[in-house]
């Protein structure tokens, strides 16, 4: 489905199984050639420990900004076929995953279906989430808040920038 008009929208990436740094990197790639859509901006590669279940690796997350003539439902749909071309596995709830796309916002709406939440209900709590956001967006405000002020507000988790 096309929207009328362009809207920037954030999506968050993660991987913590076969590789999770070239994981991210092909999945920034791939965002790229979504149609209708042009990658505006991505963050640094982050390294974190596991929100959830400890006993898995740690993570490599970061964010993507991007514009989009797709509607939020239709860019769900890309997100999620782009997840089962990195053949994502998901070995139970909260545990290890080759590669999960999250549409963290889409313009300023706010949305609850079964489908999808918008903006995303976990991230303002999600270091690996925020900071990479702050990366690139820093003055982007989440429910009329700064990301500066919901920075002081994050669950404590060890998080490291790993690469450009
Ligand atoms: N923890 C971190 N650090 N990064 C993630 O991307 C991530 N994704 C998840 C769960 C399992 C909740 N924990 C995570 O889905």
């Amino acid at each position: 489905m096309r929207a009328a008009h362009e809207a920037v929208a954030y999506v968050g990436l993660g991987s913590n199984l076969d590789g999770p740094v070239d994981q991210v990197r092909r999945a920034l790639e791939a965002l790229a050639r979504l149609p209708l859509t042009s990658v505006t901006a991505r963050s640094s590669l982050y390294g974190s420990a596991p929100i959830g279940p400890q006993d898995q690796p740690d993570f490599v997350n970061a964010v993507a900004a991007v514009t989009t003539r797709l509607s939020p439902l239709a860019l769900l749909d890309q997100l999620q076929a782009l997840e089962q071309r990195h053949r994502r596995v998901r070995q139970r709830h909260w545990g290890p995953r080759t590669l999960d796309l999250d549409l963290l916002c889409y313009a300023d709406l706010h949305l609850s279906t079964s489908r999808l939440t918008l903006p995303h209900p976990e991230m303002p709590h999600r270091r690996f989430v925020i900071e990479p956001l702050a990366e690139i967006a820093p003055s982007l405000t989440l429910a009329g808040a700064s990301l500066t002020a919901w920075r002081k507000h994050l669950c404590d988790q060890t998080l490291h920038r790993l690469a450009p």
